[in-house]
């Protein structure tokens, strides 16, 4: 495993970020992990959580212009990244939208650099079935920019639906034929939880939950 996706991996465990128990998620699937980004909830947290991210892009070679980071959750995480880069010794510009429209002041729901005319990467928490994804490229398309690549610190790896067995992230890869970069995957966290003796027990229900809701690698 490369060492920017066991580093997140650690982190996460020690924010608190993934958990272990009963969850439904926004899919409505009830799943016995979550990971919760916001638990990144301190200056050395996202900035250690935000080298991750940078060295996960870094590793793909990817071109872009500008960082975008949809609400809520990702806004923090775009903006972070953009400072790792910016240590890095690469000023991007950087774009997050708000989710109600401002009717005064500035107006609009798009908030810092204008993305008409750039390759946007899309930095966001993490990918279940696809729709946060698809409505932050639906935003970025909306503002003449053009999506280059979305960074996830988590693919869940799951099925779009039940008719689209390919993973979300697969399906929104191919759709918008731009890659769909993660941190980390659930293979990485289930290889993670192999070698770990606290995690060892919570293997067979991610195992089972993959078998229904997963696309084997
Ligand atoms: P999709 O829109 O189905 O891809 O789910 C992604 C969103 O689900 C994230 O932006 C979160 O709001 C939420 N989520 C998590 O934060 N962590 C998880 O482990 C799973 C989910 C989820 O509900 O699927």
């Amino acid at each position: 495993m490369s060492d920017h996706r066991h580093r997140f991996l650690q982190l996460a465990l020690t924010a608190d970020a993934l958990r272990f128990g009963q969850f439904t998620l926004k899919s409505g699937r009830l799943s016995p992990y979550f990971f919760n980004a916001g638990r990144f909830d301190s200056g050395v947290r996202m900035v250690q959580l935000a080298a991750c991210y940078a060295d996960a892009v870094e590793a793909t070679g990817l071109k872009f212009d500008v960082v975008f980071g949809p609400a809520y959750k990702g806004i923090p995480l775009a903006t972070a990244t953009a400072c790792e880069f910016a240590q890095r010794g690469r000023d991007l510009p950087l774009s997050f939208n708000r989710k109600e429209a401002k009717a005064h002041g500035e107006g609009g729901n798009l908030i810092g650099a204008d993305m008409n005319g750039k390759r946007v990467l899309i930095v966001d928490d993490v990918i279940t079935a696809g729709t946060a994804i698809r409505e932050a490229l639906g935003i970025i398309k909306g503002a003449g920019g053009t999506p280059a690549g979305i960074v996830v610190a988590l693919d869940r790896q799951e099925i779009a639906s039940e008719t689209d067995r390919r993973s979300a992230a697969q399906s929104v890869a191919e759709e918008a034929g731009i890659p769909v970069v993660a941190v980390a995957t659930l293979a990485d966290l289930l290889d993670f939880a192999s070698g770990n003796p606290e995690l060892v027990g919570y293997r067979q229900p991610l195992e089972d939950y993959r078998s229904r809701y997963g696309t084997r690698p």
